[in-house]
């Protein structure tokens, strides 16, 4: 009821991408804090874009999940009613079924395995393949690694999850990940999760550690693990309508705005993630440093769960095979 609540405000507020005395202002909603490198990355690019286009196009940025959350803010996006957003892959996976390959543990190497598969062919077609359900793939922002925290229970190995209730995104491949895990997978917006774990709705969640600090779940959550389950990354996405209503001029300037505000989004977030580590560990947070093998054998068979879908392991295997 809620949702549709807001869908009807939405849609009734926001037609189109906005046009007043000729500029075009386009709206980005998305759920991370100010502080965050990703929205700091998007004031670039609103900057960037109102240079390149003399003035004609800017971006209004709402943060905080103040439009909704990422599942809201696409469905949003897919009836024109809402410009641009910023998701997890693990919410767009709901959207892009092929987008689930980011979502599978341990599937990337390291980092730079990471970037050279979201850099090349493989990330661009990733990006094309959301075209068909109304969502415009701009790019990737980095979100580095995921790792458990918890609140009470210090986490060695796979077997310390066992019975602990640990939030999950909207992601078949988050919930089904920490099942294989031996942990009880629990949905929750990113919004509502402060609430949640000091109300022991949930013992634990995971992510990294950007969001880990900034949105204060540290001040609950005394050990975090750095298992680095997942390499998720952040996308940008456009409406498709919106996006098909501008000009090749105005894609064009809109296009430069969105490589720059990457590039410095990766500048950004290397030093955010050190910070965020360092200032956890300043508040009394255990790291613990744990066997990552221990947690990738017992979540490798979800993998192979995907065999069945020749697309999607199609996918697995371009990556496994990328250098
Ligand atoms: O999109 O919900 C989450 O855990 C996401 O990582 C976060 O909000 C960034």
């Amino acid at each position: 009821m809620r949702n549709l609540l807001i869908l009807l405000i939405f849609s009734f507020l926001f037609t189109s991408c906005q046009e007043s005395e000729n500029i075009k202002i386009i709206r980005l909603g998305h759920g991370l804090s100010t502080t965050h490198s990703v929205h700091q990355a998007m004031v670039y690019m609103d900057s960037v874009l109102r240079v390149k286009s003399n003035g004609k196009m800017k971006i209004q940025i709402y943060p905080s999940e103040q439009l909704g959350t990422e599942r809201q803010c696409l469905e949003l996006l897919q009836i024109g009613s809402l410009d641009m957003t910023k998701v997890s892959a693990g919410s767009l996976e709901n959207f892009s079924p092929n987008i689930k390959v980011f979502g599978l543990p341990f599937l990337f190497r390291d980092r730079q395995h990471s970037y050279s598969v979201l850099d090349g062919p493989i990330g661009r077609d990733l990006l094309s393949g959301t075209e068909k359900y109304w969502l415009k793939g701009l790019a990737y922002y980095d979100a580095g690694a995921r790792s458990f925290y918890t609140k009470e229970k210090k986490i060695n190995s796979p077997e310390d999850l066992d019975g602990l209730k640990i939030r999950v995104m909207e992601s078949k491949t988050a919930f089904d990940m920490v099942k294989a895990l031996g942990g009880s997978p629990t949905p929750i917006s990113f919004g509502e999760l402060y609430t949640s774990l000091q109300q022991g709705v949930v013992d634990g969640a995971e992510n990294n550690p950007p969001s880990f600090y900034l949105s204060r779940h540290y001040e609950v959550c005394k050990y975090y693990t750095l298992d680095e389950h997942t390499l998720l990354p952040d996308v940008l996405l456009m409406s498709t309508h919106i996006w098909d209503s501008f000009s090749d001029k105005e894609r064009g300037w809109l296009s430069q705005a969105v490589k720059e505000s990457i590039i410095e989004q990766r500048k950004l977030w290397t030093k955010s993630e050190k910070q965020s580590l360092d200032a956890v560990k300043k508040a009394g947070v255990e790291i613990i440093i744990p066997d990552k093998t221990l947690f990738s054998k017992k979540s490798k068979k979800i993998l192979e769960s995907y065999k069945e879908d020749e697309v999607l392991y199609d996918f697995i295997n371009r990556i496994k095979n990328t250098k």
